[in-house]
Formats: C-alpha cells, structure tokens, sequence
C-alpha cells in the first residue's frame, strides 16, 4: 500500500525515554570490558606534543579559556572565518523553555562559499581542491580551487536561471561525485537551504524528505556507480516526483551515460544547461543565522527529522573540529569516507576540509572493490595524510587478514580517524596496528548530525588514547552523565549522556517544527541537550559511548529508527503487528531484528520471510533491509497494551537467562513462544 505522504505509515510516537543504563542493548564487545580493558592507555606521541595545534596544556588552557570567557574564546574561534561584517553579538543562547533560544555571531555576515573557495584562491588557486577517485580503480580527476570555483559558480548561475532564490530548498541527490561538492557550494553562494539525500533510500523515502522541506528543483544523476553496479538515480527520482507535485525542475547530471528518461519541460542535463551560464556569480551576503543546509535523520519516532544547521555557527565548528581533531594544515591530503548523504560527509569531505583550504579526496567506491585492498590503494595512490573511516568498514577489512594492507605501502600516513558507531577495542588496535603500523594516532571521534561536527574526541598532540574510548570534549563542549531521573552522575559511573551548554556548530531547529526540536532534545531533562546517547565515564575523566538509550539503532554507522522500520513492515498486507529491535552484530556492530505478527488469513512461509526483507529494503532502502523476521504469532504486551520491548531486544540478544519480570504482561505464554522459535542469527 502507498504510505502517507512518503514517510511511511508512522507507527509509534512517542517521546524518548531513556531507559537505565543497565538495560543498554550493547553487546559485550563494543562495552570495553572485554578482553582490553581501560587499563590499556596508549600515551600522546612526543612529536604529536611538538608539533600540534594543541598540547596538553594548550588544551587545558582553551578549554578553561571557553568557560571563563566564553565571548572572547567563540570570538577567537569564529575569527577564523572571512566575514563580510564581523560579529559582535556572540552567544546568546538559553536551553529553558521560557525564553529558549540558540543563536550564535547573530549580527554576522558572511557566505560560506566564499569562505570555502575565493579566499583561497589568491595563495591557493592551483592547490588540489578535489581529488576524486572513481568506483573503477583505473580512474580518477582532479579539480583546483580555481576550477571547483568556476563550477559552483556555474551551479549556482544553473540554480539562479531555474528561479531559485535566498531560502528556498533544493534536494541533492547525487552519488559520490564532484558535482555534489558544487551543488552543496552552489546553494551555498545563493543562498539556498541545501537537502541531500543519500543516494541509498527509496523513491518513497526521498519523496518524504522533498515533501517535508517543499524542494521546488532536485539535483541528481543519471545513475550511481558502487562496487561495479549502477544505482538507478534518475528512475528513483522519477519515481519520488509521482507524488511530488511541487517540484519543477530536475538537473541531471550525467555520470554513467546510462540510458535515462527525461521529462520534457521539468527535466535537464546540467552538462547542456552549464554552457548556456557564466562562470562566475556574485555571492549572497547571509546573516550567520540563515539556514545552511537540512539533513535528515532518525529519531526515536516514525518521521525523520530535518535537522536544520545554519550559516556562521556550522562553518565555524566544522573549520574548528576540522583542523583541531585531525591536527590539519592548509594543502594536507584529506580522506573521509562517509558519504555526503551523512553529516560526516557535509562537515568532513565538504565544509570543514574547503574552509581550511584542504585537499579533500572524495570516494565513489566501496571498500572491498575490486578487492580488500582497496582503501590502501588508494592511500598509496594519492599520498593521503589523514585518513578517517568507519568502524564497520575496518572490522569488515579485519575479517579478511593482514595481507590485503600489508601488501600496501601506506607510508604517507601520519593520522587515522574513527566515526560512526563504537569500535570495538579489538578493531581499534588492529586498525593501529595493522593499518597504522603504530606510528599513527587514532583519533575515536564522538558527534551526530545534531551536533554540526565532532563534540569528544583525542587531540593528537594532547590526549592519550584509550582503545573504545572518545575521551574528552572539545574546548568548549560541556558534557554531563546523568541518571534516568535527571540526576547529575559525579566521578567513574555510567548514564544517560546530555550537554549542559551550547556550542556554535549545534542544530538550530527540526526544519518546520521547532516545538518538536524542544520536545525531542530539551525537555526529557530540562535545561540541557539530551543526545540520546549513554555513555560511562572511567576514573580518568574519559568517555566511552555505549550506544543509543532510545529507539534508535545503528547499522553500520546509519541511524535507523526502529519505528522507521516497524512503520515499513505494517505498511506490507500480510503484516498485522511488528516490533523491531537491534541486536549485537560482529560486522555492522548492530543488526535489525523484526518481530512480525501476520493477519490471521496468512501462513507464514521463507519465502513470506525474504518478501519481507525486500519490501523494507524497497520502503526504506537497502542500508535498512532487517538481518533477521522472525514470525511471532503474538508480542509481548502490558495489559496497557504496550510492547515491552526489553524483553525483545534480550531474545533477539540471545541473552535468555535475563529475560526479567514477565509478570506484568497480558499473556505470559507468548514469551515461551519467542524463545523456543528464535530465529538463528548468521
Ligand atoms: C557523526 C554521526 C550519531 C550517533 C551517535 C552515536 C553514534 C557516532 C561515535 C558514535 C560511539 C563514536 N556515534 N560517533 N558512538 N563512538 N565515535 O555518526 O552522526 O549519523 O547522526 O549518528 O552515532 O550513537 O548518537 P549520526
């Protein structure tokens, strides 16, 4: 059946509750209590101390500095940005709900692109900008900062002659090629609210977000290229547009050649509309608080939240993280991995990178194409400096041994990066070890779309490591454990992880929806910004993320909500009821585990079972395809008719001995049920 409005039929909403620390849904391996313990401390490299932006002191100092002038320490921080009129105004933030408000440099003017691109171009024109390594390993381009400028210029004049002005939204829709680094600086210099989707959801998926932010043009390409197949952009947008009446514009940028269709009077190949524009474009002035750019992402209800960053508080955090986190200097080779669809990708291939005059390597590819070797390669091949990945990524390459890396030089390494997810102490080491060959600091990097860019993490000249642990916040990042009360948690303990104080890269609001912004981050513990996240804190003072304490699962580094998924699968004929939940998964760190009640006149079947992974692969898109159906003929409810999903997460968890009081349920006998039918995980 179609769903409302796109986003799925919306199941549960609820707010987030969190739930006590005892009950984290983490499996041992990712806890750091297992076979590395805290105890393993790898101490800040003598030359890293030397020569960073930051050593031990110097990070004391500026974190002191952040709380006992906070105007004159932001000041300093933002005053890394050109400005066409500095700010004066710098804080101005209140948590309460009485008088809430987030505002950061309010009476500040600038443009991003030009932060990112002009000024660099007297020092730096002919510097690499872009370095774009195809899905074929045979092919790669380059693009200097004076070439990347001319293009987004170019864009920009596209998007300009397509009517789009100051605010309005434009969705991208693009694979990993260059073009959506000049789509997003487009927007930029026009100043057009940017939504990227990722390439990976559904028609049905990217319709919601279009519909949401009332996109009147969408960027995309003919067809994606991953791992050696295509991905049908085009078509999924042709699709999307079917209940998408809004939109009048499509500019199809071309990148396999792949046959497509083309809708007469909507649709445009942008290498045909780029030659009838100039290459130049005059910048929008922006006040620091416009709009930048919305992103979407899961939270613990039904319907995906635009998360909303604006101008001058974003640039300026992800500039800062940027260079701070991963000790970067102008001219540097720069990989992230993440794809521009995530926030690792906006802040870490695009703004922070560009606006700190980097050379950013974009990827289109998968890292086991052609073969395991892959990201090693390519290291080698374009001399990369710094390199930042995913958990999931590098306990996928450790499954396949040593020889795929050591069979590489990696020698122009010098600093590697983690985001995402947990890592598990074991990937940790072997990715220090292996692919590090134990002269290259880890930087285990903690933050979320919400958060603009990185909020804990080592700095490498100041912070030892901890395998498992994020260690300390940034500068100016105040972060507390409290318990489900609200109760501040003091010294070594575990809780609910929350932010007692505002910084500049942090979301301005849920795109159209600010009491759902309040709702969701501010009022489970008021005053403060609840991240979703628990977290332990060791007798040192270091973090260690445990994972999400709402609803709200990780696969392979994607957030998936659970009701995301459980809203897909009710969606489907056969399905009267389902419940899903995460588990412990050894490669993508957590699997989705469906429940599902079929309607009385359906017999369950394998081949019922696989229709229903394909259908939410179809709904959602493929990242979200469950690991696991198990049919249950009932759910485990109270006699208020609420699923008790602790006691889902343990049989999915395989932790039956602890499955806890099953007394209040409406019908006890459902659980033995469960139990004795549990789906074998692979
Ligand atoms: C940047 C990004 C955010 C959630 C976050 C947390 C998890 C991210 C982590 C980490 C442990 C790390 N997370 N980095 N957990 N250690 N270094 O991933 O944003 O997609 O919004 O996900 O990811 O659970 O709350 P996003």
């Amino acid at each position: 059946m179609a769903a409302v409005s796109g986003w799925g039929k919306l199941g549960r909403s609820t707010n987030i509750a969190p739930r006590g620390p005892s009950a984290y849904s983490i499996p041992n391996f990712l806890r750091g209590d297992c076979a590395v313990s805290d105890g393993e401390v790898f101490p800040v490299f003598e030359t890293w101390a030397q020569k960073a932006h930051l050593d031990a002191a110097g990070y004391e100092a500026a974190a002191a500095r952040a709380k006992t002038d906070p105007d004159g320490f932001w000041r300093e921080v933002a005053g890394r940005l050109d400005w066409i009129t500095p700010p004066t105004q710098i804080k101005d933030v209140s948590f309460n709900k009485s008088d809430f408000r987030i505002r950061w440099f309010a009476d500040g003017v600038l443009n991003v692109s030009v932060n990112c691109l002009d000024r660099h171009i007297a020092a730096r024109g002919d510097q690499t900008a872009i370095i774009w390594e195809s899905d074929d390993p045979e092919i790669h381009t380059t693009l200097t900062y004076r070439e990347l400028l001319a293009e987004v210029c170019r864009m920009a004049n596209v998007l300009k002659a397509k009517g789009v002005r100051k605010g309005d939204r434009v969705t991208i829709y693009l694979p990993m090629i260059p073009a959506a680094a000049v789509a997003m600086l487009a927007c930029a210099r026009i100043g057009a609210v940017h939504s990227v989707v990722f390439g990976g959801f559904s028609p049905d998926a990217l319709a919601g977000r279009i519909q949401d932010c009332d996109s009147k043009v969408v960027i995309t390409a003919d067809e994606g290229l991953r791992g050696g197949k295509t991905v049908p952009l085009k078509r999924n947008v042709d699709e999307a547009l079917k209940t998408c009446p809004g939109v009048t514009d499509v500019v199809v940028v071309r990148r396999t050649r792949g046959e497509v269709p083309m809708t007469e009077g909507r649709d445009a190949f942008y290498s045909e509309l780029k030659t009838t524009v100039a290459d130049t474009c005059e910048p929008e002035p922006m006040n620091a608080e416009d709009p930048l750019f919305i992103l979407y992402t899961s939270g613990s209800t039904g319907k995906p939240k635009g998360v909303l960053h604006t101008t001058g508080g974003y640039l300026t955090w992800a500039a800062y993280t940027h260079e701070l986190v991963f000790d970067y200097r102008p001219g540097e080779i720069f990989w992230c991995t993440a794809d521009i669809g995530w926030v690792t990708g906006h802040s870490y291939v695009v703004y922070g990178p560009l606006a700190n005059a980097a050379t950013s390597l974009m990827f289109e590819g998968v890292p086991n194409y052609p073969t395991n070797s892959r990201f090693w390669d390519v290291i080698d091949k374009h001399q990369v400096e710094i390199f930042y990945t995913a958990p999931t990524a590098i306990r996928a390459l450790m499954r396949e041994g040593d020889e795929p890396v050591t069979r590489t030089s990696r020698k122009s390494l010098r600093l590697l990066g983690s985001v995402g997810e947990p890592i598990n102490p074991e990937a940790w080491l072997w990715y220090y070890r292996v692919v590090g060959e134990a002269r290259c600091p880890i930087v285990d990097t903690w933050w979320q779309t919400e958060t603009g860019g990185v909020l804990m993490s080592p700095l490498p000249g100041a912070t030892h490591m901890k395998p498992g642990s994020c260690t300390k916040p940034l500068p100016g990042v105040q972060p507390q454990l409290v318990d489900a009360e609200g109760k501040v948690l003091d010294g070594a303990v575990s809780g609910n992880l929350v932010i007692t104080d505002s910084w500049p890269g942090q979301m301005r609001t849920v795109y159209g929806d600010h009491e759902r912004f309040i709702a969701t981050y501010f009022t489970t513990y008021p005053g403060k910004y609840f991240t979703g996240d628990g977290a332990r804190r060791d007798e040192d003072g270091d973090y260690w993320i445990t994972g999400r304490v709402d609803d709200v699962i990780n696969v392979s580094g994607h957030r998936i909500g659970t009701a995301e998924v459980e809203s897909a699968l009710v969606a489907n004929p056969n399905v009267a009821e389902a419940a899903v939940v995460g588990y412990p998964h050894p490669v993508k760190g957590q699997g989705i585990y469906c429940y599902v009640t079929l309607n009385a006149d359906v017999t369950p079947t394998d081949i019922l079972e696989a229709e229903l992974k394909g259908w939410v692969r179809r709904e959602i898109g493929p990242f979200a395809a469950p690991d696991v159906v198990q049919f249950a003929p009932g759910l485990p409810k109270t006699r208020s008719g609420k699923i008790m999903r602790r006691i889902l997460r343990k049989i999915a968890e395989d932790d039956l001995s602890n499955l806890g009081d099953t007394s209040t349920l409406a019908d006890p006998s459902v659980v033995d049920d469960l139990v004795k039918n549990r789906t074998q995980q692979s």
